[in-house]
């Protein structure tokens, strides 16, 4: 039998250099052998983690648009996944193209991609925090680091916490208005970090080994993993261990290459996350 093929559109800028956003969904999502369509928010020369004087072309004024073709098309997507978003009147329209472009029953799942390490990316302010709030609200699956849920939820940034500290964190994004929770980044002792899944209601943790080197997208890298193996019938927590194990290799291949520091390089464990989804699907 033809196993279901499904189209989700992903939201996020365009940074043409950097390894983050749209250049990482794309490949990523289609490994999971899911089609996927885009939007882009912004088209920037490079993402703002590192390099000097980029450009940045907010893509707001084109979405009315690009909505109102779609909706005379009748163009639907089984999933809408929104990652970093350009202005603060963005939000606000990618709200109203996910109302009018989601299928029946097409879960919305938010990366509020705004801050790392206890700092908001670089042009993002209070507004665009409590903006974001809003579209959270609607989240069939929110998917924040640690530093993102403290923003969202006003609840004191901490470098070291224990579970109480991550349960309050949870409570209070499910009380913003999302269904499901999945918390990356989360370690509780030297050496292993991890991610927190609340999914309806019922919350489970997955450790593994945190690796001396950090890299720049691999929340982007995650969360289209994530997105990909959700699509393709795992669970939300299945689908947070697979894309922790994912991002996992990438940082593992790339800390080989000590001047490759604006991002991880993915491609060569995509054959990996192919094979991951491929088993766990086979085990159900
Ligand atoms: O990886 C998140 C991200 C996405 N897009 C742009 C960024 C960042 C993080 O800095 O600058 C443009």
């Amino acid at each position: 039998m033809a196993e279901s093929y499904k189209r989700i559109l992903t939201i996020q800028d365009i940074s043409c250099v950097g390894q983050c956003s749209l250049t990482v969904a794309l490949p990523v999502i289609s490994a999971c052998g899911v089609e996927c369509a885009v939007l882009p928010s912004a088209v920037l020369s490079t993402h703002t983690g590192g390099f000097k004087g980029f450009t940045f072309r907010d893509l707001t004024d084109d979405m009315p648009m690009i909505e109102k073709h779609w909706n005379s098309e009748g163009i639907k997507f089984d999933a809408i996944y929104t990652g970093y978003l350009g202005s603060v009147r963005q939000i606000g329209i990618v709200k109203g193209i996910a109302a009018s472009t989601a299928a029946e029953g097409a879960p919305v799942i938010v990366d509020p991609a705004m801050a790392d390490n206890g700092k908001l990316y670089y042009g993002f302010d209070d507004e665009f925090v409590k903006t974001m709030r809003t579209l959270i609200a609607g989240a069939d699956y929110v998917l924040p680091n640690i530093t993102e849920a403290s923003f969202l939820t006003g609840i004191e940034y901490r470098e070291t916490y224990d579970e109480a500290y991550v349960s309050s964190q949870i409570k209070a994004l499910l009380d913003l208005g999302a269904k499901n929770v999945i918390m990356t980044g989360i370690g509780y002792r030297e050496g292993f970090t991890g991610v927190t899944v609340c999914e309806n209601g019922e919350t489970r943790y997955y450790e593994h080994i945190k690796l001396p080197k950090g890299c720049h997208g691999t929340g982007d890298i995650y969360a289209s993993a994530f997105v990909g193996a959700l699509m393709r019938g795992l669970s939300a927590y299945d689908s947070a261990v697979t894309a922790a194990d994912f991002v996992l290799k990438c940082i593992e291949v790339t800390q080989d290459y000590p001047d490759h520091w604006y991002g991880a390089r993915f491609e060569s464990s995509l054959p990996s996350l192919i094979s991951a989804i491929a088993a766990v699907g086979a085990g159900k």
